[in-house]
């Protein structure tokens, strides 16, 4: 680290839904729901900042609403979070809930789902403007198939880049992030990577303001590095923000703590952030992550305190890796001496 750079001190977010209820596919709630509106209070106590939300987080119900009304709400919300000290870091539209977005939304066969689509994603957009937000979310999930034959994957692509350029026009103030995931729920996405995300980014009408999210599970699921998919967003520019969390192995969508399945590779991508000066310009350290359907509690907040904290301890690491050592390994391409370094500087051992 150049010494004359003062420190980055990070800000952290999450979104209400990862102080979840417990439930799984496979059975229902193993903790008494805490009332959303209740956690906004939490989030200071816990060091956290900034505020994740879905449409529906901010405005409750919202299909069902006047534009006035939901105006009328989302006012309401931008006072508890400026009482709260909070800081919306996103809005992202649930397009995945409605039985108007059962084969996709923007890539839906059917006029009358897209056009349903764009409706919500309008609605999204006056909720960010009207809470002071300027970033969306676009966790394209049901964009993809079960099977290829179902629909034209070609056509598809185009929507999708239609539909950037839509939102672009309606409020030429916001970004848009898209956070990949290359399944789950679709059996295939049709926006699986960052390297899709930032292709349609150069793609659109404005590309500076089209952004990637990356989660550190949604990469592993797609069989990348984390931590290399962080620093290609970096390399364009194009990293809107993070979901921090963990992944053991090709299965669902774990969501695990940060670092509670891989340290070394949760320390890489501390390790790219840090060194790329993620977060100097206000950017979140976002975590997505959800707590074991076993733990007992109500609300269970631990998941989140613990993985902000390997995050911190993680900086502390990357901060004190000695870089000049780094470089003569990378000179004399001795990459075992590299590599057990670095194995010891994790555990903290001579
Ligand atoms: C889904 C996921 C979502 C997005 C926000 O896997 O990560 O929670 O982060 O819609
Ligand atoms: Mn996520």
């Amino acid at each position: 680290m150049n010494p004359s750079t003062t420190p980055t001190e990070y800000r952290f977010s999450f979104g209400p839904w990862n102080m979840s209820e417990g439930a799984d596919p496979f059975g229902p709630d193993t903790r008494a729901v805490f009332p959303h509106e209740k956690k906004y209070a939490l989030y200071r106590p816990l060091g956290f900042e900034g505020v994740q939300l879905h449409d529906d987080d901010a405005v409750p119900g919202l299909d069902d609403l006047t534009a006035a009304q939901i105006e009328r709400q989302a006012s309401q919300l931008k006072s508890v979070l400026a009482n709260e000290g909070l800081t919306p870091e996103f809005v992202a539209p649930r397009l995945w809930f409605s039985e108007r977005t059962i084969d996709g939304a923007y890539t839906s066969n059917s006029q009358s789902d897209r056009a349903y689509a764009w409706d919500r994603t309008k609605k999204c957009i006056d909720i960010a403007r009207s809470i002071d937000c300027n970033a969306i979310v676009l966790w394209l999930s049901r964009e993809g198939t079960y099977i290829r034959e179902a629909k034209d994957a070609k056509v598809a692509y185009d929507r999708l880049l239609e539909s950037i350029n839509q939102m672009l026009d309606y409020d030429p103030t916001i970004e848009i992030w898209i956070e990949p995931k290359p399944n789950e729920p679709a059996d295939q996405a049709y926006v699986p990577t960052i390297g899709h995300a930032i292709a349609l980014a150069y793609a659109s009408n404005a590309p500076k303001r089209v952004k990637g999210l990356i989660e550190s599970a949604h990469a592993m699921l797609a069989g990348l590095d984390a931590s290399d998919e962080m620093a290609f967003a970096l390399a364009h520019d194009k990293l809107g923000s993070v979901h921090l969390n963990d992944q053991n192995g090709l299965k669902f969508d774990e969501d695990k703590n940060f670092g509670s399945a891989n340290l070394r590779g949760a320390f890489n991508q501390v390790r790219v952030l840090e060194e790329n000066g993620y977060g100097r310009r206000g950017e979140f350290i976002g975590l997505d992550v959800k707590t074991m359907r076993t733990q007992r509690g109500c609300p269970v907040t631990e998941h989140l305190s613990n993985s902000r904290t390997m995050f911190l301890h993680l900086v502390d690491k990357v901060r004190s890796l000695d870089p000049k050592l780094v470089q003569q390994f990378r000179d004399a391409r001795d990459y075992e001496a590299l590599e057990i370094h670095i194995l010891k500087h994790l555990l903290g051992v001579g």
